[in-house]
Formats: structure tokens, sequence, C-alpha cells
């Protein structure tokens, strides 16, 4: 045949490139369109018709197929956790933990496990807000060679709730209320604080969720928790109690308040994207995996229940060793495909790790199977790519909706001999999981251990644990949310429970609602505190951080290089923000290349802002847009920098603390970095650098006085 005759087009099956990877990887590039059954298709706009102005015809096999389709393409979203985001990495132990555990992943330094990670948000629908107040989920997917594993913990060590029975009911009190579907995505409202007020076991959680912990600047800034004590099982079958954590290599951070709620209209996707630009740019977020490990014996050692999960065990009683090490490093291909159909499940263990009796984890690992049938429409959900275990899987289950295995043979049960006795129960030696063989007696009761009732302790701890500043923002939330109630008596409630965790805590509350702290009621006697819960720890690094240089024409284009290079060779992202797209021309007439508007974004999408010198400061001083973007900044804590004639724009915005135009040093007050001198940038920099990795300047005098 000659070369001519050759079909040109692509051949069937040729349509997938990486097919002998992974068939279910298809790239569309270059392939004809078919139907799902293959059949070329050739016009896909005009639906066919008997004539061009009649009526459309049954025959239309490609209309029905791709409206069918369509119009079954919604799944059930999550009941809780339903807004999220995902990214593939891998996790790698530092050295073996075999004294611990025989999980093999946790005993080879040199075995990288690929993971799959999900971030979420509890409470909003699927297209709701990513930077509303809530706690955010933080389930990890290993997949081990000894089959999946999955870690589904929070942003937050501890729980609501003591017993799974509650969980509707927490999770009914807290979405939109029944008869008129609001408020989305939040906790301010009647129905959510009247459940809370009645529930003092929840009083623990409530004061983390009115914390900063619960406006995370970003994912990759987010500690993770497994909140449940779980259980290390060595190769000798012995135990260990053990908490899980995940700590960030970027620290743990936060946004304010006014600000997660502007960033909601201004980009309501802002924590998705920052890690999805993070690991596109190659900034793969990192986090360390932590372990508070207790000999069994010590189960009864402390004045709360290890089994109790409304409770942490203090850094400073149990401390976390750091055993290994987790990097996200590339983006999902398909959002649904992957970060939607992926299914954890707490009760996904591989030998080496087992539960406890904590009875929150008892009903999760009920519920994490069965709501998978519902959203994922039958018991095979784990054929789907994303589920699938790296592990081989055997067994005798068959048939269900959508099996995508074709099982050969004819035996389908066990024992059996006309299978050869095949698939054959795996004993210990050959990896077969073997329960713990806890000892358990009891009488049939629905009840409580009296170990259960301490609700405010600990609440008192994390509020002594908080600086000064983290416990105002903690009162100003508490304002927020309780100031959205509208019924008095819930209120009162609320400051009771307050007021019986710390009474100046109580009496602020009741100030910004207008009511007064019980007399008759004793605080807890707890004096300690745990530095670990605070998030106001030593600074840190710039990595990652988002700077937004301000200009206009004429501005000092030798500037604008030297804080675009000093400050992007420390890992910062800097953009360029003007009036207009394009560039705004330098002092020299050079061009400056404009990345952002003040259309197209705005001071709370970034965590600095500096102006450069040059003659620009005369049209930036004119700029209202220009004016908010900084006095905004100012009150959100973030540094502020200014070079050269880039100071006298801060003067016009009422900033305080900026260099005066006698004096050429550098002055830094608060994380206001100015010099008046152009010929100290370097210093200048240096200076910004430092308040950048401070993150935010919360210790700002006259912050209420400047206007934003
Ligand atoms: Fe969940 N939870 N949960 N939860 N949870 C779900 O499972 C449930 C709890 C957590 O990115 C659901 O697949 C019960 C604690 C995360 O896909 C559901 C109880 C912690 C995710 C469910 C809890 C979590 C979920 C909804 C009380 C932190 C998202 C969709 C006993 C340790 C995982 C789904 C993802 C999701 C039930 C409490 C974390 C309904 C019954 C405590 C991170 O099965």
């Amino acid at each position: 045949m000659r070369e001519s005759d050759k079909d040109p087009r692509p051949q069937v099956n040729e349509h997938s490139k990486n097919q002998d990877l992974e068939p279910c990887r298809v790239d569309g590039a270059g392939t004809y369109l078919t139907s799902n059954q293959g059949v070329r298709i050739n016009h896909t706009d005009d639906s066919l018709k008997a004539g061009e102005r009649g009526p459309t015809l049954m025959g239309d096999f490609h209309l029905r197929e791709k409206i069918t389709h369509f119009d079954h393409e919604p799944i059930p979203e999550r009941v809780v956790h339903a807004r999220g985001a995902g990214a593939h990495g891998y996790f790698q132990v530092y050295e073996s933990l075999e004294r611990y555990t025989m999980a093999r992943f946790l005993q080879d330094p040199s075995r990288k496990t690929p993971v799959f990670v999900r971030f979420s948000q509890v409470v909003g629908s699927k297209g709701s807000a990513d930077t509303v107040r809530d706690v955010r989920g933080f389930a990890t997917k290993f997949y081990t060679d000894e089959g999946n594993y999955d870690l589904v913990g929070n942003n937050i060590p501890v729980f609501f709730i003591q017993d799974a029975i509650k969980f509707p009911d927490l999770v009914h009190a807290i979405k939109p209320e029944p008869h008129h579907g609001m408020p989305q995505a939040s906790a301010a409202h009647d129905t959510f604080w009247d459940f809370i007020s009645l529930m003092p076991e929840s009083m623990h959680m409530i004061m983390w969720v009115l914390s900063d912990r619960a406006i995370p600047r970003s994912y990759r800034m987010m500690e993770g928790f497994g909140v449940h004590t779980f259980r290390l099982v060595n190769q000798a079958g012995e135990g260990h109690f053990v908490k899980f954590h995940w700590k960030p290599t970027l620290g743990t951070h936060a946004l304010v308040w006014d600000e997660a709620q502007k960033i909601a209209g201004k980009d309501p996707d802002f924590l998705r994207r920052d890690l999805w630009e993070a690991i596109a740019a190659g900034m793969h977020p990192e986090w360390e995996l932590g372990l508070q490990v207790l000999p069994e014996s010590q189960e009864f050692a402390f004045d709360f229940d290890v089994l109790d999960p409304t409770k942490l065990w203090p850094e400073e009683d149990v401390p976390v060793i750091r055993v290994g090490k987790l990097v996200l490093n590339r983006n999902p291909d398909n959002f649904f495909a992957e970060t939607e159909q992926v299914a954890f499940h707490p009760g996904n263990v591989v030998p080496g790790i087992d539960f406890t009796n904590d009875p929150l984890l008892q009903g999760r690992l009920f519920s994490y199977l069965d709501t998978q049938l519902i959203r994922l429409g039958g018991p095979n959900f784990h054929q789907i790519p994303i589920n699938r275990p790296l592990a081989p899987v055997h067994n005798n289950q068959r048939d269900g909706y959508h099996q995508h295995t074709l099982h050969t043979g004819r035996t389908s049960y066990f024992p059996n001999s006309l299978g050869g006795g095949s698939p054959e129960p795996a004993p210990r030696d050959a990896g077969g999981y073997i329960h713990y063989t806890e000892k358990v007696e009891g009488r049939k009761i629905r009840g409580r251990s009296d170990s259960f009732r301490d609700f405010y302790n600990q609440a008192r701890l994390f509020w002594n644990s908080l600086t000064p500043v983290e416990q105002q923002h903690l009162v100003e939330a508490a304002h927020f949310e309780l100031g959205k109630v509208e019924v008095r008596a819930v209120q009162e409630r609320m400051v009771a429970h307050f007021a019986r965790i710390e009474s100046e805590l109580a009496s602020r509350v009741a100030a910004g609602l207008g009511l007064s702290k019980p007399a008759d009621i004793t605080p807890s006697s707890m004096t300690r505190k745990s530095e670990a819960l605070s998030m106001m720890g030593p600074g840190g690094q710039i990595k990652s951080r988002q700077v937004a240089i301000l200009v206009a024409d004429g501005v000092r284009e030798s500037d604008v290089k030297a804080i675009q290079s000093t400050l992007q060779q420390s890992g910062a992202v800097v953009n360029v923000v003007s009036k207009g797209l394009g560039a705004s021309s330098g002092d020299e007439n050079g061009a400056i290349p404009v990345d952002k508007t003040y259309t197209t974004t705005a001071s709370v999408l970034f965590d600095a802002v500096v102006i450069p010198g040059g003659h620009h400061a005369e049209t930036l001083l004119q700029n209202g847009d220009a004016r908010h973007f900084l006095q905004e900044a100012f009150k959100h804590g973030k540094p502020l920098g200014a070079v050269g004639e880039g100071v006298t724009v801060l003067q016009a915005c009422f900033i305080p603390g900026v260099s005066l135009a006698s004096d050429s040093s550098v002055v830094s007050d608060c994380g206001v970095v100015s010099t008046t001198a152009s010929q100290n940038v370097g210093a200048f920099l240096q200076a910004f650098h430092s308040a950048m990795a401070q993150h935010r300047h919360w210790d700002r005098s006259k912050k209420d006085t400047v206007p934003a």
C-alpha cells in the first residue's frame, strides 16, 4: 500500500497517549469525536430534523446520548465536607517506626508512598466560598503496598461531640435552617447556637472554632489532626495509643475575619486557587507527620479520658515526635474524577494501625462506607481510579452497580475446591490483618462514662494559651456569631457557658451582646497553658507569600526590579498592580509589565504591599483605589513598605509609623517599613523581609483610625 493510501486518521484505540500506563486516563488531543459506542460523529451543532424547520427525530442517537449523559452528570454532594480541593503527592518516613508499628510504609525510609490529599470546608455546599469560618478537613489516602490507609482528619484537634449518635443532630443544627434554607456555609444562626448551648461537651471545640484556626490563610498553612486516639501495633502484637498530627513547614497562619468575608466575594475559590497555583509553580506544600505515642500502661494517667475526642493531649505532657514528611507535588488532572470521587474512610487501615473504643470513631467506622453507596452509586466505588489500591485486590465480592472487573472462573465463595481454594486468607506472616486483641467486657447500656464529663477545663486551657490578640479575635468572633442569633435565651445560655470557662471571657462576650455575665458561676480552675495551641510563633519564611507592588506611570524602574528580584529569590510571588493592564511606563520610559488591576484584584488577596519610589507617587496619591488598597492592608495587619517618594503615599493614607521626609534611614514600625532614601533599597528590603516573615502585625497603633 502506498503511504498516501493510508487512512490519515488516528486508528481506534490510538486515542489515549498514556493508555499503556493507565487505561483510565484519556487524552482527547488529536482525536475524532465519537459516541460512547465509539462511532465517529460528523456533526454536533444541530439535531437531526425532519426538514430545516421541522421537529427533531427520535433517530438522533447522538442528541439523545449527549443530553442523557448531561442530565445525569451531577452526583450527590458530600453531606458534610462538600467543598474541597485535592492534590497528589507522597509520604516518606524518616526512620523505621518498627518499635511501634508493623505498617511497612512506616518502616522503610527509602519508600515513597503515593498519597492523595483532600482539604475541605465542612458546612457549605459544593459551590460555597472557601474562606468561611469553619473547620477544615484534612484527609489523606496513602496508597501503601499493603492496601490503602486513610487518615481522615481535621485542622482542629478535637470535635464538637463525644458520641457519633449526635452527629446528625449537630449537622442538622449547623446546616441552613430547613424552613428558608439560610444561611449558607455559616454557623452564625439560631439553630446552631441553640444546639451548642445545650451541649456543654462542645465547649472546647467551640473555642477553637471561634479562634483564628477556623479562617486559615491557606490549606498549606494549616495543621492537621487525626483527632481520635488510634492504636499502633508492632510485630510482637504490642499496642501503643497514638494521636496523629500534620505540622506544615510554612507555619500555621490565619486570615482576619473582615478579610475572610471580603475574599468570599472577591475570590470564593481563594484556598483552592492558592493550593493549585503553589503546586503548579513548583512550590510544593509540605507537612511533617507528628505522633504523640502513649504506652497503654498510661491509659488512665490523665485527668481526662484518652478515648474522649473533645480532649487533646498537651504537647508538654506527650511530645509530638516528627516521623516523616508529606509532599504535595501534583495537581489532579480532573476535578470530578479525582477530588470529587475520592472516597475516604477512617476504617481503611493497614496492619500495624488499629482503632480504639472512642465512641465517635466507632460511629465513623460505619458512616464512611455507607455514605459512598448513595454518593457514588453502589458498592463498587473502590474500583473508581482514584480509590483503587495499588495493592492487588482479590476476593469473592461480585456484581453490583458499575462492576468494572471481569472476574473469571466458577467460584465466588470460600471455602472452595473448584477454584483451588483461592483466594485464601493470608496468615499474619503473609501480611493478613489481625485486629488488636483488646479485652472488652461490659453490660449493654446506652450511656457515657463519668470520665467524659469534664467539659470546661480544656476549653480554659485553650483560652489561657492564646496571646491577647488571639483572645481578642476570639471574643470578636463570638460577637459576630452570637450577634446574629435572634433568640436572647440562646445568647444567655452561651454566656453562661463562657462563664464556666473563664470570667473575663464571659464578661467581654456578654458586653458585645448587651448582656451581663451571670454572677453565680464558678469558672474552671485550670491555670496551665500550652504554647503549642497558639498560632503566634516566631517569624518564619516568606516562601509563596503574595506581594503587591503598586505602580503608576513614572515609577522608578530600578526600585521595582530590586523589589521583584529580592523577594522572588526568597520564594515570594510578586505581582505588579496598577490601574490598567498592559504596562506602566517607568521613569526612563521603560515598560513595567502590569499583572493585575484594581478591578481584577484587591488588597485582601495579598500578604504584603510595597510602593516603589519615583514620581508615580503623585498619581498614586490621587488614586482612591490605591489608597483603599493600602489602608485595607494596614487594617488587616499586613506588612506595608514604601521607598523614596512612595513614602508620601503612605503618609497621605494616614498610616502611622512612616519614615519622615528628613530621615533617610529605614524605619520599621509594627510592620510598616519605609525609607525616604532610594539608595537604601537593599536595607529596606532586608527590613521588609523580616516584617513579612512575621506574617501579620497585630500590635498596630491607631489601626481603628485608618479608614478602609
Ligand atoms: Fe466526617 N464524614 N464524620 N469527620 N469527615 C464525612 O464521608 C462523620 C468527623 C471528615 O475529603 C462523610 O465521604 C460522622 C471527625 C473529613 O472526602 C461522612 C462523624 C472528623 C471528611 C462523615 C464524623 C471528620 C469527612 C461525608 C461523627 C475529623 C471529608 C462524605 C461520628 C477527625 C473527606 C464522606 C473527604 C466526611 C461522617 C466526624 C473528618 C458522612 C458520622 C471527628 C475530613 O461519612
